[in-house]
């Protein structure tokens, strides 16, 4: 429908147009979420983000059934590493570095088993996957111009983790002129205090980089 939705949400109200918004699910990878990747190379237990799964499959679900586009992120580099920053590299002491080959082949690189996107959160085809050599999904990637293509004012956003890639993503959509809210039950972190402040610090001051919700109030909004 092209008519306005309303969501109830922190610090207030998100209001929205199916038609002008799209679902991002960000770097819901196996290289985040499996024993083995790049997570638990830097000695992070991976284990936490996957209780936010069935969660994410139920929102996806209802987001396509209401027709809305969704939009997927990888964090992924060239085989070259090319577009791999040194500094990015070379950052921290993992057991493996981003190129290394792990048990789920070399570590954040585009086209290895540990870069797809885990298979219950699997792109369906025609949803377009935005493959991002940064943190932020609008760094060096052409999301900003496809989201200006379809029209999309307004940002839902889900996924992997919670104060890195999501919380970079919607700071520089923010800057950017788009509405964004987290859901809060769709998103997870290595660290459960980074989880709750970034929630805090994203919707402090009315809204300032965004809305937060539970993903109970989208589909109760959609239904
Ligand atoms: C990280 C991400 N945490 N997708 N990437 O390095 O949040």
């Amino acid at each position: 429908p092209l008519s306005g939705l309303s969501l109830l949400a922190q610090p207030f109200i998100y209001p929205f147009v199916l038609a002008h918004t799209a679902l991002l699910s960000i770097d819901m990878q196996r290289d985040f979420i499996e024993p083995g990747g790049f997570g638990a190379s830097l000695g992070n237990d991976v284990s936490r983000l996957r209780s936010i799964v069935p969660a994410c499959q139920t929102m996806l679900a209802a987001w396509r059934r209401a027709g809305g586009l969704v939009v997927h992120t990888r964090e992924t580099h060239r085989a070259d590493l090319s577009d791999c920053p040194p500094a990015k590299r070379l950052r921290g002491n993992p057991a493996l570095r981003i190129g290394d080959v792990g048990p789920l082949g070399r570590i954040l690189v585009a086209g290895e088993p540990g870069s797809q996107i885990i298979a219950e959160l699997a792109p369906w085809p025609g949803e377009p996957v935005i493959d991002k050599p940064g943190k932020g999904a609008f760094h060096a990637t052409g999301l900003q111009q496809m989201l200006e293509q379809r029209g999309i004012s307004h940002l839902i956003v889900m996924g992997v983790t919670t104060e890195v890639c999501v919380q970079s993503t919607m700071r520089e959509a923010n800057d950017r002129g788009y509405d964004c809210l987290l859901l809060l039950d769709c998103t997870e972190s290595y660290f459960p205090q980074f989880k709750t402040a970034t929630a805090e610090m994203i919707q402090a001051q009315g809204a300032i980089v965004g809305w937060t919700a539970n993903s109970t109030q989208l589909l109760s909004t959609l239904a």
